[in-house]
């Protein structure tokens, strides 16, 4: 049985990535390395944890002794590393933060795994061993350009502490890779959505919001353009280039659906009037206009199309029903929405807006 190594799998991402190895890969073992931050949870993984293929590893990344010792008792055939800390807002108020985990996180794991190796690395190419970096669009900074896109071969240009601290551990995945040999592999994806998100990031807050009647925070005068996919579609890219992208290579994943934040702020109150039974407008009332984030980049747009014609991905669901089943969901799962807005929440919650 191969064992495989996810990071950061009881968050948003994680959860559906260790979902769908576990799910899919009965001869795979997989390890869920968390440190069950704020933004950790188990709740979202309760239908695997008795999986027999699926062990739960409460762990630290920013800990190098005890990753050298998970490495030396667990010959991992791959890393996908997703732990992070991954809220823009919280980069602008503690950045140092972020540079701990995302950074010397990373470099950690990576040393980690070069201990581990030591032998395969030493025989350039004669490995079948991976180490998937997890990476986001946001390194490429923001476009102007209604035309342009990223690319894989655009520079980067980060300008939050969040993606400063990704683009630096993209940068040291890469030299890795080139010094020691490690076989790596990086992707860059856009916004994602759907169940399980954390209720500090936009699209989860404003559901939320809606369901208590309280006022919609829109950021500056809401024209900040994202480009939104959904979660499961994130996983089965990861899957994709997991198992067929080429060692050392960057893949740009995304949805190829760029909206204005007020745009889907309006698309979502409407979806949700009409889920609750409320008049046509209720929620719009809602939408408050409030001080922009600091920096706030103004657009991300991904251009994916190397990952279409080279391994066959693309995205499966349209947005406007993505949108409907992660309302359906957030509106079914309601213990799981209090449970993650009672206790430390709330004190975040009233600092910010
Ligand atoms: P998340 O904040 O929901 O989850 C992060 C997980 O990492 C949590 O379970 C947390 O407990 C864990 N973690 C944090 N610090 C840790 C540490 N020191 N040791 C071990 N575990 C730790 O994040 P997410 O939105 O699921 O993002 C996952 C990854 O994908 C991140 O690397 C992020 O940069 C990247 N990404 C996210 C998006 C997005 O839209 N959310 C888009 C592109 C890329
Ligand atoms: O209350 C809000 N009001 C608002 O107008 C929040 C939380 C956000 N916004 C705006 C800011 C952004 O333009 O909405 C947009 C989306 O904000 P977030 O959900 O915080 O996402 P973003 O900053 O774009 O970053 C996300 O996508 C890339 C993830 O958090 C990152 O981890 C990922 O790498």
């Amino acid at each position: 049985m191969k064992k495989i190594l996810i990071t950061g799998g009881a968050g948003f991402i994680g959860s559906h990535v260790v979902r769908r190895f576990v799910n899919q890969y009965p001869d795979y073992h997989i390890y869920n390395l968390d440190a069950l931050t704020y933004a950790g949870n188990l709740e979202n993984l309760r239908d695997v944890e008795d999986a027999a293929n699926y062990t739960f590893v409460k762990g630290d990344i920013t800990d190098a002794v005890f990753l050298d010792e998970l490495f030396a008792n667990t010959d991992f055939y791959g890393v996908v590393h997703l732990a992070a800390e991954s809220h823009v807002d919280r980069s602008i108020s503690d950045p140092l933060a972020f540079v701990v985990t995302n950074v010397i996180g990373t470099v950690n794991l990576l040393n980690a795994a070069r201990k581990a190796w030591k032998d395969d690395l030493a025989n350039r190419g004669a490995t079948n061993r991976l180490f998937y970096h997890v990476s986001t669009d946001e390194v490429y900074g923001e476009l102007h350009d209604p035309n342009e896109f990223f690319l894989e071969t655009t520079s980067y240009d980060p300008r939050s502490p969040y993606s400063a601290s990704k683009a630096s551990s993209d940068h040291f995945v890469r030299a890795y890779h080139n010094t020691y040999k490690m076989p790596v592999v990086i992707s860059n994806c856009s916004n994602n959505y759907g169940p399980n998100h954390f209720p500090e990031k936009l699209i989860p807050l404003m559901i939320h919001n809606i369901m208590q009647k309280k006022p919609l925070p829109v950021y500056g005068k809401g024209e900040n353009v994202r480009d939104w996919l959904y979660v499961e579609d994130h996983a089965r890219a990861i899957d994709t280039i997991f198992h067929r992208g080429k060692v050392g290579e960057t893949y740009n994943i995304g949805g190829h659906n760029e909206w204005k934040n007020l745009d889907l702020v309006l698309l979502l109150c409407k979806i949700m009037d009409d889920k609750l039974g409320r008049e046509p407008g209720t929620a719009e009332s809602l939408i408050t206009y409030v001080t922009d984030r600091a920096g706030h980049d103004l657009r991300y747009a991904i251009d994916a199309t190397r990952l279409k014609t080279e391994l066959g991905w693309e995205p499966s669901l349209q947005f406007e029903e993505g949108l409907e089943k992660t309302v359906d969901w957030y509106l079914e799962n309601q213990a799981w929405l209090d449970n993650v807005t009672s206790g430390n929440y709330k004190k975040y919650y009233e600092e910010m807006y």
